[in-house]
């Protein structure tokens, strides 16, 4: 079920719907002027460009920048915490971070103009979901150094809507709050609002009795599949939304009404996609990892930076009159493809497996494991209640036909663990769905 929204919103058409030409000057100007601040500022860029023989005047249009030197996450923590700020620290505002799945953290530092800039990309996305001054918005992305929280609050704000700043946690308050006060948009990560709209189930409370209307869902890759699931749990338009803390937070790309695919806000970034092994430029439309130059940030610009998530990008018309580019949902990250007998297993496969089935719950955990130095991949599906209660016959069935179709979908054997309604952790942020237990 969803609600009828249908008009498309644009909160800055000048710049979301700009000729494609005059953009590519605008990112020509825009890329000219951040290499040279990186040059004069940061000695890491420095270095990269002078060991290439790249000076700042051989950058003159978007097509010269594959003679820039890529950053990656391991420069953030090499210059942890303030080595790549091109502004001195007396001009940067903000702080945000994120600690990512391996331990130690990165930091961004923004200026004044930065914290603008990216309230602006989620100004955009929240009204491209349909938002509007009339809006009540949950943002239940977590607060703090995590983007998240802060970043849909402060779009939420420049629209003029009426925030109510939950933070993650506390499901069954932020339920309660949503129906007493009519809130009609929420904004947390996919996982979190499919546990919302769980409990607004357990708590009795039908999506007819709410308001909500649709949603700005991100921080972590989710499915078609899993779309049409919150659609219906909760009755409304769900929309992705994309970023990271590196190059600003949530709101680097977002996605319209039309939902296919998250237009990359192009005025604040050079988008690119690559090879991740030759490291050359794809073609639109190509697979490959994605890499972003921002061209308006002046507390820490990233040039080329390699995000290791994998998608595609998609430079045909949409019918919402933007013209900036669209990235389809992300399908993976270099880093998290599961390499398991020599297969490329991505999460997203087996999700889109599962969250098309009745009888299953939206929440899996895959667990890897090397047995006699073969892989094993082992799928712990999580029953919904009335499967649970079903005979044994129909729950053995249900397990077949999900080897079955994991087999066909991604190319492997898997062993598939039906677990008790409830049994697998909820997230209130990111879910954890892999856990490697082989020592690579
Ligand atoms: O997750 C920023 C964000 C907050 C985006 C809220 C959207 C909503 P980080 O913690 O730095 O920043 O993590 C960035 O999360 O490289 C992707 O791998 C993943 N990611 C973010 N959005 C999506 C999405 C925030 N819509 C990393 N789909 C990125 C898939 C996403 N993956």
């Amino acid at each position: 079920m969803r609600s009828a929204l249908k008009e498309h919103k644009i909160y800055d058409p000048q710049m979301e719907c700009m000729n494609r030409d005059e953009l590519r000057e605008l990112q020509s100007k825009r890329l000219r002027e951040t290499v040279k601040l990186e040059y004069e500022n940061v000695p890491l860029y420095r270095a990269r460009m002078d060991a290439k023989g790249v000076k700042p005047e051989d950058i003159r249009t978007v097509e010269d920048l594959r003679l820039l030197p890529f950053s990656e996450k391991t420069d953030l923590r090499d210059e942890f915490p303030f080595g790549l700020f091109a502004a001195p620290k007396s001009q940067i505002v903000r702080i945000q971070g994120s600690s990512g799945t391996t331990g130690k953290p990165i930091v961004a530092g923004y200026t004044q103009n930065d914290v603008e800039i990216w309230t602006e990309m989620v100004a955009r996305a929240i009204t491209a979901a349909g938002g509007g001054k009339e809006d009540i918005i949950q943002v239940a992305y977590g607060y703090g150094l995590f983007t998240g929280g802060l970043g849909a609050h402060q779009g939420a704000t420049k629209i003029g809507a009426m925030v109510l700043p939950m933070s993650s946690g506390n499901t069954q308050r932020q339920v309660l709050m949503m129906k007493e006060l009519g809130v009609t948009m929420l904004c947390c990560t996919p996982s979190y609002a499919t546990f919302l709209g769980e409990t607004i189930r357990e708590m009795g409370i039908k999506p007819e009795e709410l308001k909500l209307k649709s949603g700005c869902f991100g921080a972590e890759p989710w499915s078609e599949e899993m779309r049409a699931k919150l659609e219906e749990l909760l009755g409304i338009d769900a929309c992705d939304i994309y970023g990271l803390t590196e190059i600003a937070g949530p709101g680097v790309a977002f996605e319209c009404l039309e939902k296919k695919g998250m237009h990359v806000n192009e005025d604040h970034v050079i988008v690119e996609i690559i090879d991740p092994v030759t490291e050359e430029p794809l073609p639109y439309g190509e697979a490959g990892e994605l890499v972003f130059t921002t061209i308006t940030k002046t507390g820490m610009p990233m040039l080329r930076y390699r995000t290791h998530d994998i998608c595609r990008l998609d430079a045909s018309e949409c019918k919402c009159g933007r013209t900036h580019v669209r990235m389809e949902k992300i399908s993976g990250r270099t880093d998290d493809m599961l390499v398991i007998s020599g297969v490329n297993v991505f999460p997203s496969q087996i999700e889109s497996v599962l969250v098309g089935l009745d009888g299953v719950s939206p929440h899996y955990m895959l667990v890897v494991d090397r047995v006699k130095s073969l892989d094993k991949l082992e799928v712990q599906v999580e029953l919904t209640e009335e499967m649970f209660s079903d005979t044994v016959a129909e729950v053995e069935k249900l397990r077949d036909d999900i080897k079955e179709k994991i087999k066909s979908v991604v190319g492997i054997n898997t062993k598939i663990q039906l677990v008790p309604p409830k049994s697998i952790p909820r997230s209130e942020g990111k879910a954890k769905r892999i856990i490697d237990k082989r020592n690579i």
